[in-house]
């Protein structure tokens, strides 16, 4: 068993409903069990400004699951809620799960990165990755309580 966190993101198509679909979706995987899941935050879109707000979570589960296989089981849940892949990096999106953390490894391949890029300066997920697991290190980065003073909260708000 290794732990992993992934990340949720959504901003189309009643995107709270988009992540508690999502959760309910990666409760149903076998050979991965929910650990604790995170408030659900809202933000301004990162990248391009023209699309609506975000809706962000952080999921840790335990899993037997291998990064890859994870990974391939994680897009099958996002192609399910009707994700195109539009090619634009920067576009708004039905349902985004991206592995933040897989045990403590680092993996650089052409189809993943874990540490996830860009997750040190990205307020919708240090805080809510610091809200279920205030003493995680980050491997490569540091302490996820480090980048709290580090990483400006910015409009991030968390949902109640
Ligand atoms: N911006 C926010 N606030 N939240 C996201 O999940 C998110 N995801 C993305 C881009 C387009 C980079 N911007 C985002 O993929």
């Amino acid at each position: 068993m290794v732990s992993a966190f992934i990340g949720l993101g959504s901003n189309l198509n009643d995107p709270v409903s988009q992540i508690n679909m999502a959760r309910a979706a990666i409760g149903q995987i076998r050979s991965v069990q929910e650990v604790a899941f995170s408030s659900l935050y809202r933000s301004r879109p990162m990248g391009s400004s023209d699309q609506p707000d975000y809706i962000n979570a952080v999921v840790e589960v335990e899993t037997t699951l291998s990064a890859f296989e994870l990974l391939k089981t994680l897009q099958d849940v996002e192609n399910s809620q009707g994700r195109v892949r539009t090619g634009d990096r920067w576009g708004p999106r039905t349902l985004d799960l991206d592995i933040l953390l897989y045990s403590q490894d680092i993996i650089h391949t052409s189809e993943l990165t874990v540490p996830h890029y860009g997750l040190g300066e990205r307020a919708f997920v240090v805080y809510p990755l610091a809200e279920i697991c205030p003493g995680l290190i980050i491997p490569g980065i540091g302490p996820v309580g480090k980048l709290l003073e580090t990483c400006s909260r910015g409009g991030l708000e968390r949902l109640s």
